[in-house]
């Protein structure tokens, strides 16, 4: 079978799933509202890997636009370490448990154990509507064309991402950003379909041997996950960093081999470009996505506002991520060591 048939065709289809997310919000919209409308003590996001990058993503951009604290802590540890994470005696506290399967062990026994500890609520958010989180949820935000074949998540994750996103322009009453999550779709086939020839360039030379990819505030835990395709998909070494963060003490890595992604907002372009800048000047190949800054490697030319469009960021990434597995002969659908879900025997 052809190597990475299905990373392929899940990256180029995700434009359908993240319609489908859409959908699924507007049309459980008033149980969504009435799901928020308690003040809760904490609101917490988690998942595991690439969904608990999903909430972090999540999480700043829920606090962002409802201006509700919230924050994103792996599964593992609302597990294993609750008491970093919940109130000693938590009282109606809200839980946003993303899951691509729906069915990875540690995300499963935090929700359990979060609805025997503390009075709170759970909104599960996947693809499977026949796994085990939808049925321990209160609500499910459930995705099934972000379903996959492929292990590392693409499209599952786009799709989820749109569909918080989406949660929490309703919640905070963001009707026009939300309405225009519509024009994502469109957007999102060009940018597929225009750089990837650059994402296959990028991708495929074998010089380059260690990537960055920074991005702050809602752009954080999108950086994250790309910097995850990187490592999944091609063994290859890649971290994220917040932007200004990269200067104290990442940027001794920089070389000739480094390729620096940068997620530029539209706030911060100053402060951001000089940090490209200084990498490039150290070395390093700079690949840039903004929306419409015209020293930008990837344009976005969307016209969606910034807080609704954050989905734009990883198309091309993806795609670099799957053509770099390629060129490194390996097989993007299925990552050294990795299984779809991690399940955990009895401990
Ligand atoms: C989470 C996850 C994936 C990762 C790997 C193992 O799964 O960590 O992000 O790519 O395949 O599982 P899920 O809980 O979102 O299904």
């Amino acid at each position: 079978m052809e190597q990475g048939r299905f990373t392929y065709h899940e990256i180029m289809t995700q434009t359908e799933a993240w319609n489908e997310a859409l959908d699924r919000v507007e049309a459980q919209r008033s149980d969504l509202l009435d799901l928020f409308r308690p003040d809760y003590e904490q609101i917490i996001f988690t998942g595991c890997g690439s969904t608990y990058y999903l909430s972090l993503a999540a999480s700043a951009l829920f606090q962002q636009c409802t201006g509700r604290i919230a924050r994103a802590v792996p599964a593992g540890e609302l597990l294993l370490n609750e008491g970093t994470v919940l109130r000693h005696s938590p009282e109606h506290s809200l839980l946003i448990a993303i899951s691509r399967s729906g069915a990875t062990t540690e995300t499963l026994r935090a929700v359990e154990q979060f609805k025997t500890r503390t009075r709170g609520n759970v909104l599960a958010i996947t693809n499977y509507p026949e796994h085990a989180l939808p049925k321990l949820a209160d609500l499910a935000l459930v995705v099934e064309k972000g379903q996959e074949e492929s292990v590392a998540q693409t499209r599952s994750f786009a799709s989820m991402y749109v569909a918080a996103v989406a949660t929490s322009l309703l919640v905070g009453a963001r009707h026009a950003d939300l309405h225009a999550m519509r024009r994502l779709a469109e957007v999102g086939a060009r940018l597929l379909h225009d750089y990837a020839p650059l994402a296959q360039k990028m991708g495929a030379n074998l010089n380059f041997d260690r990537f960055y990819f920074l991005g702050s505030g809602i752009r954080y835990g999108l950086a994250c996950e790309a910097n995850l395709k990187m490592k999944e998909m091609t063994l290859t070494h890649s971290e994220p960093f917040h932007f200004l963060e990269f200067r104290h003490g990442p940027m001794s890595m920089v070389n000739n081999r480094t390729v620096i992604v940068g997620l530029l907002s539209e706030a911060n372009l100053p402060y951001e470009w000089a940090v490209l800048e200084e990498m490039r000047s150290l070395g390093a190949t700079i690949l840039s996505l903004s929306e419409a800054d015209e020293r930008a490697s990837v344009q976005f030319q969307s016209g969606i506002p910034e807080i609704a469009r954050g989905v734009l960021y990883l198309p091309v990434l993806q795609l670099m991520a799957y053509y770099r597995s390629l060129a490194k002969g390996l097989n993007p659908d299925r990552p050294t060591h990795l299984s779809a879900v991690v399940e955990l025997g009895a401990l």
